[in-house]
Formats: structure tokens, C-alpha cells, sequence
């Protein structure tokens, strides 16, 4: 095996036991050709890009930095199936979060990465979640035998090499262990042995044959499960969170976070044109002093690229298309240029993808047609790439946040915007987040998913120790943000057409805005403060120059009681089969529901006009 004397001494250096004991116990079982180990440097990291490309993990495009990256055909998003906590006898994590004994998973993991890496380079590396030397941070290492495993952490978080140097306790970081497995093509061949299992007792990830950035990325939703647990331990929270800016009036900057399972409008929401982003998917909170402030995680984007065009996205379509480092997955390549879905121009009808070469009407196995470029092909970026990026994404004391904003996706229930009664309120909401599955999933077109908080497929702690840590948090802090809730896909309930337009969640930012700052009143309904109509007309007139009528407000802003009924008798249902939820919780619930007979009972009617409960 070979091991250099200058790699040798980057890990001397580091003079950490653990560190040293994980990569012996590495070596040991997986059997490396060859150990590499990256430090900081410019040097080091621009071997990771190249050893990228020498390997055939990533291919070069024309354009100035661009490579391209395929994962295997079956190998295209997270697999939930094969992810499981290693749990010992007496933890029991509740709504149907998948576990396995410690020792047995142990056992089966350690039999697949056996011998994984032979005839292959290991790359350890050290990264920071979150900003380098701040209060928030967690250091992680991480060790694969996937370049672009490596060059896309190198893209997508800081550099934690130095900050390993100075830890506060030697032992305290996450660990990420992955292995592609045996290659084929140059992807995992061993789909069906393909499993990530997360060792809570001892902050480590072990992941093998695959290659899809959120299954083998130790750094992206692996440590983002360790994160949650140590932020229930600690008081803090972890969330699936975009932070943005939002510019109001006199160049005020006021910072709000928000979570949305996937299709419900995030990354929209993250890049509203005229705000800033500090980050797209992931952010530490923690209360300091009066405030609660928040960082992102990460430094870079691994973002959807279907449907970035330079109409709807022409901050993000500038940045895919100018020279910069950039790795593209799963993307149709043709003559040494990238394509995807819906990019605004037409595509071609041949060249290569993710199934291999590829040609219209191409069919799989199973008969499927292969779409050009894969729905969830992704690029990778880092943040300081958008013209966007807001001044402070790097700051280590984090960013004051004001309003945290909850989104799902439903065409029959909620209003567009509302601000939750209280922080307990808030939490109660946010935790009862649903999304409608679309025609873009594999599941049932419109069944409601529960989602809470956007982060059911991370939670590692029991959902009570998860939502107790919640409400004591708000808490703590003097300021406290106000908790949002909006949705962007309520329909009109005879013609069923969208109610809202694609620019009308800039206003709802900007009302939120307002409102946090305490210039603009609200009308008090059963769930929620809901804007005022002439605060809306005002802003619509201002920012969009547009003339919203009253009719539009009264479609939008009414409320659905039975509609929200039903809602609440599905939670109902899931949080009743969760033991030891807190009273307060409970409290909301039946409070939720009190509201909305009463409001009903009062008004003789299930459905209200917003104009009727101003005077509720
Ligand atoms: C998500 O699915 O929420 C993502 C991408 O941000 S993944 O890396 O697959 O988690
Ligand atoms: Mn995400």
C-alpha cells in the first residue's frame, strides 16, 4: 500500500488519536491501493478535481471549469429504503423511521466495505459545517474512494483541515466512511448491496456501492441526521432550511429561514429576485443573547437543475453557463455541452446521459422511456458563485433571523401566507406540514404526504424529544423570529386554476417582512394573522405593478374550515400513535380545532371571507 511520508506528516500534524485510529481501521478493512490526504490547500484540492477527471469520474465539458458526472441509472436520488440508524435495543424513533440492530447492520456494512477499496485510492479529508472557527460548527472527516465524491465536498463546504488542528475535543467530530464499490462503467455496481447506516452512539456514517451525492456525501444529509440528534442533546436546532435576505424598505435587510419538502417552492423562495441567499438547503440556529441567528452549513449548492431557465432562473442560468468550476450530474452531453429539462431551448435528440448513449425514444429494461437528462440531475456550485449571495453567507456569528417561513403544497386547504398565532402555534403548524405528490413523483398523484418540518426523512430522535427541543427554543430567545406558513399551490375550488402566480410569493416575503417589523396589522383568524387586503394592493401596485383586486383576495384568503378540519383529523391520527408528545403540543391541537368550529358555529358558514373575520 502506498503512503507517502508527506501525507504521513499532514496526519502527524493534526496529532489526533482518532483521526488516526479511523484511518488504520479504514485501511484494515476496506484494503486501499493507495492513502491521500488532503489538507486545505490549493494544491491538494486541485488534485482531488484532476484525480477526478483522470479517473473517469468526471469528464470535461468546452466551457472553462465545467466537468460532468453520471451516477448509475439506478442510482438517482436518495435511497430512503436503504437508510437506516443502527439503533440499540431501546431506542425507538417512531413514524415508520427505518432502523436496524447495531450489531447486525454493523455486521452486514462491514462485510460490503470489506476489501471495497482494493486497487483504489482513499481520500481522507477534514471539512467545517458551517463557517470556519465559529460557535456553530461541526467539524467532520470524511474518507472515500470517490473523487468526485471528495472534489464535490471541496466545492460545497469549508475546508476544516486548520480546524482540525485546534479542536476544542479531540474526539468530538462526525465521521463519514463511503466506498463506491465495485465499478462498472465507472459506477456501483452492486446496486442491490447498496446501503448508508448512521451510527448514532459514535457519530459515524458508513455508506457503500453508490455514488448519488445524498446517499455517499458524508458532509450533505448524512451529517445533517447526526446534527439534528446533537442539536436535541444540546438546545439548538438543525433544520432542512434555506436562509435569505430580503430587502424592505430603506435598504433594511431582514433575515428569514425557511423549510419546504422537495417540489413546494424552496429553492424559489431561497432566489426571489432582489433578495440575497445565504443558503439553499441546510442551517444551524442557535439563540445568542436576544437573538436567534442562524448559519448556512454549507458553502456551496447542489441544486435541481430541471427547470432553470433564463426566464425563471436567470440568476442561476447565468452562473451554469459562464466558466467557473462547476460539476454537472446527470445531464445530457452532447459535443462537449450540457442539456437538461425544461432549459428553455430544444433539446438534442442524441448524445449521452445517464443510461449511457442515448437517443429519443430510448427505452429501459422495463420498457420506460428514458427522459434526456434525469428530473433530479443536479449542479454544484458554490454559493459565492451567484450574483446573489448575500455579504454575511460567510459570517461566523450567523445572521439575526426575524421570521422562519413553512411551506407545503395543497390545493384545497391552506391560504397563501398567515402568520402563526405564537411560537407554540408555530411549531404545532410546522410540524403538520403536508405535500400533495405531483405528476413528477412515482407516488399517487395528489395523496398528502406528512412532512413535518420538511425534515421527516432526517429526524434521528424521537419526534417528542424533536418537537419539545422545538418549543423550548423559542423560548430562549427575547426576539423571537415569527413562524410563517405559506403555500403556493391553492386552486380555485370550481375551475381549479392555480390562485396565485408565480411572482406572488415575492409579495409574501414582503409582507412578512413588514409585519416582522411591526408595520403592518393582520386580521386574527383561526389559524393565523392573515394580511390585511389593501397591505397586499400596495405591494402588489409597488413591486409588481400589479392591480390586485379584491376578488383575488377573497378566493385566496378565505377560510376552507372543513377543509382545515380534515387536516387536523389526519394529524390527529399520526400524532395521536406518538407517545409522550408534550402537552403543550397537544394543547395547540385541540386548540386548533376549538378555533375552527367556533369560527364556524359563529359565522353559519364553512367557508370565510377574510373581510368577515376582521372584526373576528
Ligand atoms: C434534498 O433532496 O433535499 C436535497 C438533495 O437537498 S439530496 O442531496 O439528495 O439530499
Ligand atoms: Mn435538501
Amino acid at each position: 500500500m502506498q503512503f507517502s511520508e508527506k501525507d504521513k506528516t499532514k496526519l502527524k500534524k493534526l496529532n489526533n488519536k482518532r483521526v488516526k485510529e479511523l484511518i488504520d481501521f479504514t485501511i484494515d478493512l476496506c484494503k486501499p491501493e493507495k492513502v491521500t490526504v488532503i489538507n486545505d490547500s490549493k494544491e491538494d484540492i486541485k488534485y482531488v478535481r484532476d484525480l477526478a477527471i483522470k479517473k473517469g469520474e468526471e469528464k470535461v465539458l468546452k466551457m472553462k471549469g465545467h466537468t460532468y458526472h453520471f451516477d448509475g441509472y439506478h442510482d438517482q436520488a436518495r435511497d430512503k429504503k436503504n437508510t437506516k440508524y443502527l439503533v440499540e435495543e431501546d431506542l425507538d424513533l417512531g413514524l415508520d423511521i427505518n432502523t436496524v440492530d447495531r450489531d447486525q447492520g454493523l455486521d452486514e456494512i462491514f462485510s460490503y466495505l470489506e476489501g471495497s477499496m482494493k486497487g483504489k485510492e482513499m481520500l481522507v479529508s477534514f471539512f467545517s459545517l458551517g463557517p470556519n472557527n465559529s460557535d456553530f460548527s461541526l467539524p467532520a472527516m470524511q474518507i472515500t474512494d470517490s473523487s468526485y465524491v471528495t472534489h464535490s465536498e471541496d466545492i460545497l463546504y469549508r475546508q476544516g483541515y486548520q480546524d482540525f488542528k485546534n479542536l476544542d475535543k479531540e474526539d468530538d467530530f462526525f465521521f463519514f466512511l463511503h466506498s463506491a464499490g465495485q465499478l462498472k462503467d465507472g459506477v456501483s455496481a452492486n446496486i442491490d448491496k447498496r446501503r448508508i447506516y448512521i451510527d448514532l452512539k459514535e457519530d459515524k456514517v458508513y455508506s457503500v456501492n453508490n455514488q448519488y451525492a445524498g446517499n455517499s456525501l458524508g458532509l450533505k444529509k448524512l451529517a445533517f441526521r447526526l446534527a439534528i440528534r446533537k442539536a436535541v442533546k444540546e438546545g439548538w436546532l438543525a433544520e432542512h432550511m434555506f436562509i435569505s435576505g430580503v430587502n424592505g424598505p430603506d435598504d433594511r435587510k431582514t433575515y428569514f429561514t425557511g423549510a419546504f419538502p422537495s417540489s413546494c417552492g424552496k429553492t424559489s423562495t431561497a432566489m426571489i429576485p432582489g433578495h440575497t441567499i445565504v443558503g439553499d438547503d441546510i442551517a444551524y440556529l442557535k439563540v445568542k443573547g436576544d437573538d436567534i441567528k442562524a448559519v448556512n452549513v454549507e458553502n456551496g449548492a447542489f441544486g435541481i437543475i430541471r427547470d432553470v431557465n433564463p426566464d425563471d432562473d436567470p440568476i442561476i442560468y447565468k452562473t451554469l453557463t459562464s466558466p467557473r468550476e462547476l460539476i454537472f450530474s446527470n445531464v445530457l452531453i452532447k459535443d462537449g455541452k450540457p442539456y437538461w429539462l425544461k432549459m428553455g431551448k430544444e433539446l438534442p435528440k442524441e448524445g449521452v446521459n445517464f443510461s449511457g448513449k442515448w437517443y429519443k425514444g430510448k427505452k429501459d429494461k422495463e420498457g420506460n422511456q428514458i427522459p434526456a437528462a434525469h428530473k433530479n440531475a443536479r449542479y454544484t456550485i458554490k454559493i459565492s458563485d451567484l450574483e446573489n449571495c448575500d455579504q454575511n453567507y460567510d459570517a461566523k456569528e450567523g445572521v439575526n433571523i426575524r421570521g422562519i417561513i413553512f411551506g407545503g403544497r395543497d390545493s384545497d386547504t391552506s391560504v397563501p401566507v398567515a402568520e402563526t398565532l405564537s411560537w407554540q402555534h408555530g411549531v404545532f403548524i410546522a410540524s403538520s406540514l403536508e405535500s400533495e405528490t405531483t405528476s413528477a413523483t412515482l407516488d399517487k398523484q395528489g395523496e398528502r404526504k406528512h412532512n413535518p418540518m420538511a425534515n421527516l426523512d432526517f429526524l434521528s430522535v424521537p419526534f417528542k424529544d424533536y418537537i419539545n427541543n422545538y418549543l423550548k427554543f423559542g423560548q430562549k430567545a427575547l426576539n423571537q423570529p415569527s413562524i410563517f406558513t405559506v403555500n403556493y399551490f391553492l386552486k380555485d375550488e370550481e375551475t381549479k386554476d392555480y390562485l396565485n402566480g408565480m411572482l406572488d410569493k415575492k409579495i409574501w416575503m414582503l409582507w412578512m417582512e413588514k409585519r416582522v417589523h411591526g408595520e403592518v396589522e393582520a386580521i386574527e383568524s383561526p389559524i393565523g394573522y392573515l394580511p390585511y387586503y389593501e397591505d397586499l394592493r400596495k405591494l402588489f401596485s409597488k413591486y409588481l405593478n400589479f392591480d390586485y383586486t379584491k376578488l383575488s383576495y377573497v378566493k385566496q384568503f378565505s377560510i376552507r374550515i372543513e377543509k382545515y378540519l380534515e387536516k387536523f383529523i389526519r394529524m390527529r391520527e399520526i400524532f395521536d400513535s406518538i407517545p409522550n408528545l408534550p402537552e403543550q403540543f397537544e394543547l395547540e391541537l385541540n386548540q386548533q380545532v376549538k378555533r375552527l368550529k367556533e369560527a364556524r358555529k359563529k359565522y353559519s358558514d364553512s367557508k370565510i371571507s377574510p373581510f368577515k373575520l376582521r372584526n373576528y
